[in-house]
């Protein structure tokens, strides 16, 4: 329950059964110990982490914190009660940036960021754990997300929300910066399938071959809400901004069978209306906390 954090997020499955939500810190061994001790899961899904670059080059601590010391706690308590499925959710932005093809699982790790050098370094520590202790450890390293529920400071939230603000949206550098986009429900069926027939100790990378520049993807954006580039506001580059992220994928495509299955453009403008048709999630967020950091980020660099 970080800023990111919001309990609105799991409404829908708020009265169901199989759910329960505790509210705590990964960091904390006492707790992490009572629930798995208590709760005997068949496995743990490790999707904490702070994940926000921009944060991280104004403040490291807490991902230095959260993302490793904390997948360290629950790797330790997973260990000592033998749960049998461990699996690390992970990102493309470990392995740096590429000019020219993509990653494979066996790529050098190359992090650019505080956040992304947080996150590699999580990857190697619960990849030590299968060496070193036969912990039944997995890794999922999916490419850029998006999709309903994104936290308003990343690209295609904050530019959407921004336009129905009749905002202008902060477009870093030259814009010419590449990402491959992957919708949601894509990756949570990779990680669903990875948690269940992946094989123990090894990385997946789950890729889309969206690849689009910033511009391009901005463009996109403009033209489905019917605006247009006067929106734009070209600003100061992101310190170590990464120019091209790429991801091989045949592992998972081979190995279990999976594949994107939503159509981007589709999704994008899925994701557009349900901002559209859900301000109130979003409003309550960008006028609280969200404003002192936009002043930090946008108005102070
Ligand atoms: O206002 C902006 N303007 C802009 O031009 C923001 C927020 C971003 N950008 C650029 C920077 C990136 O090139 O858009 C691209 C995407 O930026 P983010 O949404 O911040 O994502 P990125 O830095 O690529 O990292 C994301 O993908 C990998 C997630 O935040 C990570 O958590 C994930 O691991």
């Amino acid at each position: 329950m970080t800023y990111a954090g919001n309990p609105e997020n799991l409404r829908d499955i708020e009265n169901n059964p199989r759910y329960k939500f505790i509210k705590g810190d990964i960091c904390d061994e006492k707790l992490v110990n009572e629930i798995i001790s208590s709760e005997k899961p068949d496995g743990v899904i490790n999707f904490a982490a702070e994940t926000h670059v921009d944060r991280s080059i104004l403040d490291s601590y807490s991902f230095v914190k959260t993302d490793v010391l904390g997948t360290q706690t629950l790797l330790d308590v997973s260990k000592k009660y033998n749960v049998s499925r461990y699996l690390h959710i992970s990102t493309d932005e470990i392995y740096g940036s590429i000019e020219k093809g993509s990653f494979s699982e066996e790529s050098l790790l190359n992090p650019s960021n505080p956040y992304s050098a947080s996150k590699a370094s999580a990857d190697l520590i619960v990849k030590s754990y299968f060496i070193t202790y036969k912990t039944p450890v997995l890794i999922t390293r999916s490419s850029n997300n998006f999709g309903p529920f994104q936290y308003p400071e990343k690209i295609i939230p904050l530019f959407i929300t921004n336009l129905l603000e009749n905002k202008k949206i902060p477009l870093y550098g030259d814009g010419l910066n590449i990402r491959d986009w992957l919708y949601v429900l894509d990756n949570c069926q990779a990680i669903d399938l990875v948690f269940h027939k992946g094989k123990e100790g090894q990385i997946y990378n789950v890729g889309s071959g969206n690849e689009l520049t910033n511009l391009d993807l901005t463009k996109l954006i403009l033209e489905t809400m019917g605006k247009d580039e006067k929106s734009i506001e070209y600003v100061k580059d992101r310190p170590g901004h990464d120019r091209r992220y790429s991801l091989d994928y045949t592992k998972i495509k081979k190995e279990l069978g999976w594949q994107p299955k939503y159509d981007f453009k589709k999704a994008l403008i899925e994701t557009i209306n349900w901002y559209k048709e859900n301000k109130d999630w979003w409003q309550k967020i960008k006028s609280g906390e969200y404003l002192e950091y936009y002043k930090k980020q946008y108005l102070e660099r």
